[in-house]
């Protein structure tokens, strides 16, 4: 996969050089490059932002750069179906689902906004000629898609073939399709008492059956008590309910 970041602060995006995503760049799983935007300011200020039309609080990313940015990436023509990502919270939220869609790219160019937003003009050009995707992480501000950007692409890298070890590890987790959309269990490992606290003892039982559904449940009752609107119906008790009066 090729990824490109454009940023006003590329050295924000410099922990993509560690640990698993920074392996996926060493090993070619990955083609990553960090872009500065000022690169396409012509100013002797490198000016990227102005006061908005309209009137109102802060400043608005000037179009031309972000133009100037995106001619160089995707230049007009370029083969290989290039998704634009532009990181804003009023985007679709990101979520595994969007993750496994976008792990499936050959090449995502990653805008990250800062201020109050970029100019909408920017949006609608690069709408008329690629593939647009408007991206929050959540609902909450951010100063600026950087730390946005750094989440969606560990999310998506991790994704990808080869980069992580234990493939298994993929189907198990929270949010994995696979496994009913419930979050998951609590994990222990040695030593079997600390702190006066014991792991479950149904985990040394070695009877494969029972731990599975001992997982099961504490994966149901912690969806239930942290997240009741992942819990998929069939653990709902108000539909099991009216599934036994019927
Ligand atoms: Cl992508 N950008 C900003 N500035 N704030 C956010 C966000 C993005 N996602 C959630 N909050």
């Amino acid at each position: 996969m090729r990824l490109d970041i454009v940023s006003i602060f590329p050295e924000y995006l410099a922990p993509l050089e560690l640990s698993l995503v920074g392996k996926a760049v060493r090993t070619g799983i990955v083609e990553l490059a960090v872009h500065d935007l000022r690169q396409w300011t012509h100013d002797r200020h490198r000016t990227v932002d102005d006061t908005p039309y309209g009137g109102g609080a802060g400043m608005v990313m000037k179009p031309d750069p972000w133009g100037e940015a995106l001619d160089a990436l995707v230049p007009p023509g370029t083969a290989g179906d290039p998704v634009l990502l532009v990181m804003t919270p009023s985007g679709r939220r990101f979520d595994q689902a969007l993750a496994a869609e976008l792990a499936g790219e050959r090449h995502l160019v990653v805008a990250c906004g800062r201020y109050e937003g970029i100019d909408a003009r920017v949006v609608e050009h690069a709408r008329s000629r690629l593939r647009v995707l408007e991206v929050s992480l959540g609902d909450y501000v951010l100063n600026g898609g950087e730390a946005a950007a750094l989440a969606i692409t560990e999310a998506v890298v991790r994704l990808l073939p080869g980069v992580i070890g234990n493939p298994a590890s993929l189907t198990e987790e929270s949010h994995a399709a696979g496994h009913d959309g419930l979050l998951e269990y609590p994990v222990y490992t040695k030593p079997p008492s600390w702190r006066g606290l014991d792991v479950p003892p149904v985990l040394f039982s070695g009877h494969h059956g029972q731990i599975a559904a001992w997982r099961r449940e504490q994966a149901v009752e912690r969806t239930r008590q942290r997240r009741p609107d992942l819990l998929p119906s069939e653990y709902d008790p108000l539909v099991v309910a009216r599934a036994v009066e019927a």
